[in-house]
């Protein structure tokens, strides 16, 4: 996107577009593009050079400077780069863009945005694809990934795959296959955080706990039951991962309708969380003989079967710096419950939100269950929708041995313009 080329592939001869290539949001400098037969044209309508020649007889290239939209107009740089393709370098602050992007529109130009211009420029969706995700990965750990696409990492995997099966080597290809797609769910949240939510009894320290992964007092917490009535989120890094955490109200039946709202809404976050933080108070029933009380049985009952299966979920046992044996806790309420629960994996991590114990745990243990094998660097990960859906076609096609299918839906990925409609 630097202008040192334009390839036209998606390009109406007869459109002028108008195109902002910095990046969003003020900047020293920005970068407008005029791009179209009519570019020439409508710059040398808003654009006055010092010397006065209009832009039309300046040779390709040529850098002038000038003032835009007359003479008392904002001072700036403008290069064409070709006969179709004008570039304004103006001020980087977002009134000075607006301004120069409006009056070509006043020319006639149709504005589009850098995403539509990379996809309508470039003739590698994959590395467009990755290009327009960069921009919003949010940590460090992400970006790293999604620059591995950039450079190639998925393109390669899937060429690889399109080799082995013209070599009719099925195994490999179906190999090669299933190791981008095993990637899929930490690909799916490069740009989308992963939904962690706090859910539990009142009064047990979710608002603390999320205040102590969060990092800053996002909640409040109180000694009242009942403190938390909306859902609070906040999003934060865990381990490189992004993730928005929300803290919920306490499950037990409700005292009033804002009360029932609000657990309302705590069940509906629940049901779309990636993962649970399902919050106990360690000092509650430290006696296994002694009955856990109705709310809190209720809730963690209520919130178990109202998670999906592919749900993962961590019990919390909160506010260890009061009890000397929070296993006991454990236990007895795995005693009350019948059987220690087996369905989603579960595990278990004892916290203090005061002391500041087993947080770190509990962060290793979220990170752990939300993605317990990060790719190595250099490794091929599917990140869009479209690219998993055309990955486990092949997958299907490569396990029938159908090779036109499985290298038909491989190259749509790779290529513009290749996808077929009956596969
Ligand atoms: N000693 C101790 N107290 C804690 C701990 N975590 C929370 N508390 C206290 O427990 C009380 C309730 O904490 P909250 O974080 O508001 O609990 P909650 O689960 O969000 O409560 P609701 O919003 O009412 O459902 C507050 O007085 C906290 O200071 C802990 O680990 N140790
Ligand atoms: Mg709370």
């Amino acid at each position: 996107m630097t202008g040192d080329e334009f390839p036209p592939q998606l390009l109406d001869p007869h459109e002028t577009l108008v195109v902002e290539l910095t990046p969003a949001g003020r900047g020293a400098v920005a970068v407008v593009l005029a791009a179209g037969p009519d570019a020439t044209r409508a710059v040398d309508q808003c654009f006055m050079a010092v010397r006065g020649r209009p832009l039309a007889d300046a040779p390709n290239g040529r850098i002038l400077l000038g003032r835009w939209g007359g003479p008392d107009g904002e001072e700036l740089v403008v290069c064409r780069r070709d006969e179709r393709h004008v570039e304004i370098h103006c001020h980087g602050g977002m009134a000075a863009v607006a301004s120069v992007i409006s009056q070509l529109e006043r020319q006639g130009c149709r504005r589009i945005l850098w995403q539509e211009w990379l996809r309508r420029t470039s003739a590698d969706p994959i590395r467009t694809a990755a290009q327009i995700a960069l921009s919003q990965a949010p940590t460090a750990r992400t970006a790293t990934i999604l620059l591995d696409q950039y450079h190639g990492a998925l393109a390669t995997a899937i060429r690889a795959a399109s080799e082995a099966i013209s070599a009719g080597e099925w195994q490999r290809a179906g190999e090669v296959i299933n190791a981008v797609l095993a990637h899929r769910d930490v690909g799916a949240h490069l740009t989308t955080p992963w939904q962690v939510v706090l859910a539990g009894p009142p009064n047990v320290g979710k608002s603390s706990l999320m205040n102590s992964l969060a990092g800053y007092e996002r909640a409040i917490v109180s000694p009242l039951h009942g403190t938390t009535r909306d859902v609070v989120t906040t999003l934060t890094a865990i381990d490189g991962w992004p993730v928005r955490l929300s803290d919920t109200a306490g499950l037990r039946t409700p005292q009033d309708a804002i009360e029932s709202a609000g657990v309302a809404l705590a069940t509906e976050a629940i049901a779309r969380a990636d993962m649970v933080l399902l919050v106990h108070d360690a000092t509650c029933s430290t006696a296994i003989d002694e009955p856990a009380s109705e709310t809190t049985a209720a809730a963690n009952e209520g919130t178990l079967s109202c998670l999906p299966e592919r749900t993962h979920l961590i019990h919390v046992w909160n506010k260890i710096d009061l009890v000397a044996n929070p296993w006991r806790s454990v236990l007895a309420s795995e005693i009350r419950a019948g059987s220690p629960s087996e369905r989603h994996g579960e595990k278990v991590v004892f916290t203090s939100a005061i002391t500041g114990a087993g947080i770190a745990q509990l962060v290793n243990a979220i990170s752990q269950a939300i993605v317990s094998v990060a790719p190595a660097a250099g490794d091929a990960v599917p990140f869009s929708t479209e690219q998993v859906a055309a990955l486990a076609a092949a997958s299907t096609a490569i396990a029938s041995r159908n090779a036109r299918a499985a290298c038909r839906v491989l190259n749509s990925l790779l290529k513009k313009g290749t996808g077929s409609r009956n596969t």
